[in-house]
């Protein structure tokens, strides 16, 4: 079977049956599971929800900092009529490694712990009866893999992640599991591209397909009318009066795929789509031709005891406070998320820069300080020898996450690596690398950006060349020239941007990061750091900059909420930039933040 990362939906021609639930459970720290047969079975389990991480569910230390091989089990019943066609399991994310096993048979594998994968068990289930589905996983973190990190092992033999990354390295089976039937000749993948002429759209088309048969694509409106339709599995369709997507009121048409021969439908597949363009252009992002200023919140998919588990609860919670705020748009820090708040997000009107879990490529600072003083040691990050292992997991990802989220129109444009390392020519052969085969993947041309680390200044960094727009992370006021030195921030700030104002060319610029650890506990006046008072002003000084720079396009706050990370003095029990807290309530900045936000105009600094 072709791997297809097409959305799950039930049609004339295809089932899906939910696996979620409670399942089974077991750590397996010797890594004997295989060996010892619980591929067909776990010896000793306990009961864990899916989807959620399985960490903080528990209550002691070993559990929730748990690393290294961790098992789950369940029964899935697979009905008689479904013979003679394809059944697949399909896992939303397994976090970060996954062989799966039915009736003891291994059925497939996967790298990577954002992004769907499908597993064919056509030849190994039992039909009218239940199967058993057993999947060992695995959280350890490597430099061969996104994120990057590191797995050490304790003086009593336990191991330790060690994260390059500033967020919990959250585990499981975080994202929804589904059994699904399709048809032995199936729609595999399907692709939009859009134009708009005058007053109509001109939707360009791919469809994939096991098969030869013909295939019929029909576009629906929101009223279910029929509104255009097409023939082959390439072509463009034409949609008059089109109604475009557009932010905060999304319209979005229903597209229907059918392989036929004659009057049978021999497969349907349907998407939601929005009908829009999206471009860089003359210094501006402009959506549907105009222009567009962005605002919002660099996120993550993090909550209390679920972890990273999806839960719709949080999802739809986030959306609502994110529409109270003014803002239009969020990138998905630091890795792609479930594919349900895309869904939402091409519901609710808002842009989403989608993002690789590509975080942590950057060279540790202790062998910085081997390299300062002298011993020698000098490795760049993207010289080491694993570097060509690393690239090639990355362009996977960089793939699949494109096949997954192409046909969003919420999607605006890919971020495909977070503060990696670029003040040595070293880096540039990887980027180039990375960002034509973006271009190449995607038939929309989205435009490209990574987002900078403070390190990398317009007279170091030797990769931003490669963005369509660049990204920067920024915290003057905050990691340096802090508290009272406000003052000294705000010129280094000027002084940086005047620097990159010289050579952008056209490029515009947009802040993915800048933000301060705020406790909403604490109230001082006059302020100090950490305190609410202390945000504002933050958040001022960085405005103030901000607005003096015509070609800033945008501006996410760092963070949405707050959010859990590994423990350590730099944190006082997960990261505080939040704007809310981890549990989705105000903290004063949010006044502030809808007060600019709801006054700005969408077309801020646009061309007039
Ligand atoms: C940046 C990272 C982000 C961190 C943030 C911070 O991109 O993941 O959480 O800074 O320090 O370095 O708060």
């Amino acid at each position: 079977m072709i791997q297809s990362l097409l959305y799950p939906r039930v049609t004339e021609t295809r089932r899906v049956i939910s696996l979620d639930g409670m399942w089974k459970f077991q750590f397996d720290p010797a890594s004997k599971g295989v060996e010892e047969n619980w591929t067909k079975g776990l010896p000793d389990s306990c009961s864990m929800p899916v989807p959620a991480s399985f960490c903080d569910i528990f209550t002691d230390k070993d559990s929730r900092e748990y690393t290294g091989d961790f098992w789950y089990e369940t029964d899935f019943f697979v009905p008689g009529e479904w013979k003679d066609n394809e059944i697949v399991i399909r896992f939303g994310s397994v976090t970060h490694r996954a062989r799966v096993f039915v009736n003891g048979t291994e059925v497939g594998s996967h790298v990577g712990g954002f992004l769907p994968f499908n597993v064919c068990v056509n030849d190994v289930v039992k039909y009218n009866q239940y199967n058993k589905l057993c999947v060992q996983a695995n959280n350890e973190l490597s430099e061969t893999m996104i994120p990057c990190g590191a797995t050490a092992t304790l003086s009593n033999g336990k191991k330790i992640s060690q994260p390059y990354f500033d967020f919990y390295n959250y585990a499981g089976i975080q994202r929804p599991v589904k059994l699904l039937m399709l048809p032995k000749e199936s729609i595999t993948d399907f692709t939009v591209n859009h134009r708009i002429t005058g007053s109509d759209a001109e939707v360009d088309y791919v469809v994939e397909t096991t098969g030869q048969n013909n295939v019929l694509v029909e576009v629906y409106d929101k009223k279910g009318n029929k509104v255009a339709e097409a023939n082959g599995k390439t072509g463009t369709i034409v949609v008059k009066d089109v109604k475009l997507w557009n932010v905060h009121a999304a319209y979005l048409y229903k597209f229907v795929v059918k392989i036929v021969d004659g009057d049978t439908v021999i497969d349907e597949y349907y998407d939601t789509i929005g009908i829009r363009t999206f471009e860089v252009k003359g210094g501006h992002f402009l959506l549907n031709g105009k222009p567009v200023y962005l605002k919002g919140f660099g996120k993550h998919e993090d909550a209390d005891i679920r972890g990273r588990g999806l839960d719709m609860v949080t999802v739809k919670r986030d959306f609502e406070l994110m529409k109270w705020i003014g803002s239009n748009c969020f990138r998905t820090s630091h890795y792609p998320y479930a594919e349900e708040v895309y869904y939402m997000a091409d519901e609710e009107g808002f842009l989403v820069i989608d993002e690789t879990p590509a975080v942590g490529l950057m060279e540790s600072t202790m062998n910085f300080l081997a390299a300062n003083q002298g011993t020698g040691k000098k490795v760049t990050f993207f010289e080491k020898e694993t570097t060509p292992i690393l690239l090639e997991h990355h362009r996977e990802v960089l793939k699949d996450m494109i096949k997954r989220d192409k046909n969003h129109a919420s999607v605006i444009a890919w971020s495909i690596l977070n503060e990696p390392e670029t003040n040595h020519e070293s880096a540039t052969p990887y980027f180039e690398n990375l960002f034509d085969y973006a271009h190449e993947l995607d038939m929309q041309k989205r435009p490209r950006t990574f987002a900078v680390i403070m390190m990398s200044l317009p007279h170091t960094c030797k990769c931003w060349q490669v963005c369509d727009f660049v990204s920067l992370n920024r915290y003057y006021g905050w990691y340096v020239m802090g508290g009272y030195g406000m003052v000294d921030a705000e010129a280094a700030f000027r002084k940086e941007m005047d620097g990159w104002g010289a050579i952008r060319g056209e490029r515009p610029f947009i802040f993915t990061e800048y933000g301060a650890d705020t406790l909403p506990s604490e109230h001082k006046l006059p302020s100090v750091m950490w305190s609410q008072e202390y945000q504002k002003e933050y958040l001022d000084m960085n405005h103030r900059v901000f607005d003096s720079y015509d070609w800033i396009q945008g501006e996410l706050v760092w963070n949405f909420a707050d959010f859990q990370t590994t423990e350590g003095i730099m944190r006082a029990n997960g990261n505080k930039k939040g704007i809310f807290t981890r549990q989705r309530q105000p903290k004063d900045a949010a006044f502030h933040f809808k007060e600019r936000w709801d006054n700005l105009p969408i077309d801020y600094k646009g061309e007039k």
